[in-house]
């Protein structure tokens, strides 16, 4: 007979017993003396053993019910912290405050200490992690893969106004949520020949030889989603050297010798690669993608081979597998290489399984973003990949583009997996396309621009496999989690059913006009903001005042999210102060959070003249609380959830055609923040939803920036015609600000003498225009609210439950399934 399970149950009495059976039994600590990180510990563990009995039921009944699950290959997880989210998902927040109470501990500052998971650049990693949350709160069967990174993205600090990268050790203290999967280690080939064997019946077969191997170790993290049982797990590999160490040169006394082989494999899931770096082109990074490819998709064969005794035609109806970005596209030749080679599958079969298997989701337009490998590097690290690679596009080429457009060369070029000019390289997102039964877009703007313009052969020729599926976010961590305040009066208004169905937050809407809603909508925006100018006093050293309009942009510094636009508003408006003192202007803060990658020069720049105006500003007396900027530190997802709920207005102000989608726009506007911003990515949308009365759209869109380019675009006509600007961009590039003159050369070269190449120019006077208007609607309070109301009332759409559940409908034709508590 199976013992009973100890008690897991979800009262305060049950949670107390299992804190303190953690603190003593698993950290052998008395709850007397136990440290800060015990009780943390103890509490995940806690957490955790309640949230794995479901996981393992998911996972069994997943198994049993031979259901097809989803597979989302990701290079990036950007998770932040996971207790808070898990203790809300699963309704035990309120029981573990109050057994943590009854022993004297604070959960508040419990939560505070957790190291942020962050795994990931940007927008694309944080989407992977929503979208693993909406996986399990909708039940749909999931397993995400990954890389165990040692160091996330590096933690920022600032130096005299610089960007200091230092190595974020997350997990140098381990990490309670994740649990090692040793039986399921895998081994990863790489490097090597290829040889070409036959078998008894005389047909040719390609052997991988001599290759060097690569330990594959599973480390799971169980995801709880909100209100469901339905536990499914991200699984990250860390990567491990074949042997431990050479003992023999070890006997011999030679020790780091020995332990060199080692050292190398490890480093391969050591470091997560920072966006844009010029370090992006390394041999490295191509083994990172392969090995966590290889690894997982051995781990998907395992479980399809495990489960059932199917025919390989059956592999699709199991096995959807999502490649996020082109990163991981190396998995198409991989599949290929193990249906053929290995499995001996005819190569049309396995093509035809392929492309059923995998989908696509692109992220970007931007043309130096889309991955290409040199084929000398490729034919090294993976040669037997490259010769897959070769035919694929071989048949490709002669067969579907020849007959589209018979003899046609330059079509060839184009639609080619190889580029040929300028050096041969192998073309990810060519591959990808190819090799996928479906490619999305993730905002309806950039779907379009996808088929009209990146992949617009491949669209002529392949019309039914490109969709679009808008991007979201869980309103569960950007909402529940990091304002649980405003969450609560909007259960306390219109019930709490909105947090599986966000469509019902439009239920809102009425509330707009209603004074007593809007004064508690007023006074929660406020409290937040309040705490946040806390923050900011801490981590800046300025003090700011809470009823300023708090105006925000937070995200990866690159120049075409054009930080340094807002920076020459910000320049245009202390002059303007300074010339016109008692002009009737709103007190404002300008709020940045932004991570430049390590190698991006101008990225770093910029930073460099947003914290340098900053010291300038916020220490002139002439100016006072008029106008304040900073820039906070080591922007990461826990400082997200500070800044976002404290938000007035949200800068979404990319140069049209080149942000895909935006997700912080979705998250500001969801907590009522009003976006100002171009006609890019998912503005668009979002403007559609909350109505052009609510937001502040200005600048140029997608066809003016191609009419300006195809005119010819000189920078230097917008500067020779607009004094304020003229005035703005030599007040900067002067030694006004920092003491010497040579500081901002390389940001002035870049927007006139470099050509501007995100047109920062051209839309300087529409966006000045637009922060006007925005001065004049905030000094209307009441209509201020309102509009954030309907913001919040208004973004439903943006709930990554509803992309999801696209995804399971559109791509991956997956089932629900209902785990029993
Ligand atoms: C990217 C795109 C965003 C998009 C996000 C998720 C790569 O994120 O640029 O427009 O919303 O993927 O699809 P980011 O720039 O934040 O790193």
């Amino acid at each position: 007979m199976t013992p009973a399970p100890c008690d897991l149950g979800n009262s305060t009495d049950s949670l107390k017993n299992s804190i303190i059976n953690h603190l003593r039994f698993t950290l052998g600590a008395y709850v007397e003396s136990a440290s800060q990180n015990d009780w943390w510990v103890a509490t995940c563990l806690a957490v955790r053993d309640r949230v794995m009995e479901h996981a393992t039921k998911s996972r069994t009944l997943h198994r049993q019910s031979g259901v097809r699950r989803v597979h989302y290959l990701s290079l990036e997880y950007l998770m932040g912290r996971l207790l808070e989210n898990n203790l809300r998902n699963s309704g035990l927040y309120d029981a573990t405050k109050q057994a943590l109470g009854e022993m004297g501990k604070d959960l508040d500052v419990l939560l505070d200490s957790e190291p942020d998971m962050g795994l990931g650049n940007g927008g694309l990693g944080r989407l992977a992690a929503c979208f693993m949350d909406s996986l399990s709160t909708v039940n749909l069967p999931a397993i995400g893969y990954g890389i165990h990174y040692e160091f996330g993205l590096f933690r920022q600090e600032f130096v005299n106004g610089k960007q200091v990268e230092h190595p974020d050790a997350w997990m140098r203290d381990g990490s309670p949520w994740k649990i090692a999967r040793p039986s399921y280690r895998q081994t990863v080939q790489l490097y090597g020949r290829v040889v070409q064997k036959f078998d008894d019946y005389g047909h040719p077969r390609s052997e991988w030889i001599e290759t060097k191997s690569l330990l594959g170790l599973p480390w799971d993290i169980p995801i709880v989603g909100y209100d469901s049982h339905t536990v499914n797990v991200l699984r990250l590999w860390q990567a491990q050297a074949d042997e431990d160490f050479n003992f023999q040169v070890f006997n011999e006394g030679s020790y780091v010798e020995a332990l060199r082989d080692k050292a190398i494999a490890e480093t391969v899931s050591k470091v997560l690669y920072p966006n844009d770096s010029t370090e992006n082109g390394k041999e490295l990074r191509l083994v990172q993608q392969y090995f966590f490819v290889a690894c997982s998709l051995a781990d998907i064969v395992r479980r399809f081979k495990v489960g059932y005794t199917l025919p390989w035609s059956d592999f699709p109806s199991k096995a959807a597998i999502q490649l996020n970005d082109t990163h991981p596209a190396v998995a198409i030749p991989e599949l290929m290489r193990i249906l053929v080679d290995l499995e001996g599958l005819p190569w049309d079969e396995a093509w035809a399984i392929c492309q059923e298997t995998f989908s696509y989701t692109n992220h970007t337009l931007l043309p130096e973003a889309l991955e290409m490998w040199s084929v000398g590097l490729f034919e090294r690290v993976l040669p037997r990949h490259l010769q897959i690679i070769y035919r694929i596009n071989h048949s490709f080429l002669e067969g579907d583009v020849e007959a589209k457009w018979p003899g046609d060369a330059e079509k060839k070029r184009t639609l080619s997996l190889i580029e040929e000019r300028g050096g041969k390289y192998v073309r990810m997102a060519n591959l990808s396309v190819l090799g996928s039964h479906a490619t999305n877009g993730v905002a309806a703007l950039h779907t379009r621009l996808l088929c009209e313009r990146l992949f617009a052969d491949f669209y002529a020729l392949y019309p039914d496999r490109f969709l679009n599926l808008t991007n979201g976010i869980t309103f569960r961590r950007w909402l529940d989690v990091c304002n649980p305040q405003l969450s609560a009066l909007i259960t306390e208004t219109i019930g709490d059913s909105w947090k599986k169905d966000a469509a019902l937050l439009r239920q809102l809407d009425p509330y707009a006009d209603d004074p007593a809603f809007r004064a508690k909508y007023a006074k929660i925006k406020r409290d937040h903001k309040v705490v946040l100018a806390e923050i900011i006093q801490e981590e800046c050293g300025v003090t700011v005042s809470p009823d300023a309009l708090f105006d925000v942009q937070i995200k990866r510094l690159h120049e075409y999210k054009r930080q340094h636009l807002n920076l020459l508003n910000i320049v245009t408006l202390y002059r303007e102060i300074l010339d016109n003192p008692d002009a009737d202007f709103h007190p404002r803060v300008f709020i940045f959070g932004a991570k430049a990658a390590p190698g991006y020069f101008l990225a770093k720049n910029i930073i460099h003249a947003i914290n340098s105006v900053a010291a300038k500003v916020n220490n002139d007396p002439r100016v006072g609380d008029k106008l304040k900027v900073v820039f906070l530190p080591n922007y990461r997802v826990s400082l997200a959830e500070k800044i976002i709920p404290a938000s007035d207005l949200s800068e979404q102000i990319s140069t049209a055609g080149k942000e895909a989608s935006g997700t912080g726009n979705m998250k500001l506007a969801l907590n009522g923040s009003l976006t100002i911003g171009t006609l890019d990515g998912a503005n668009v949308e979002i403007e559609e939803e909350v109505g052009s009365e609510n937001i502040f759209i200005f600048g140029l869109t997608v066809e003016e920036v191609t009419e300006l380019r195809a005119k010819g675009y000189n920078p230097w006509d917008y500067y020779w015609a607009n004094e304020k600007l003229r005035n703005t961009i030599d007040w900067i590039s002067s030694d006004y600000f920092t003491g010497n003159a040579e500081e901002f050369q390389p940001l002035r070269q870049s927007l006139l003498d470099h050509g501007d190449p995100y047109l920062c120019l051209a839309d300087y006077q529409p966006y000045v225009d637009a922060q006007a208007r925005v001065d004049a609607a905030y000094k209307n309070q009441d209509h201020w609210v309102k509009m954030a109301i309907l913001n919040t009332a208004r973004v439903g759409k943006f709930s990554s439950d509803r992309t999801i559940l696209e995804y399971a409908e559109k791509v991956w034709k997956l089932p629900q399934v209902v785990i029993d508590g």
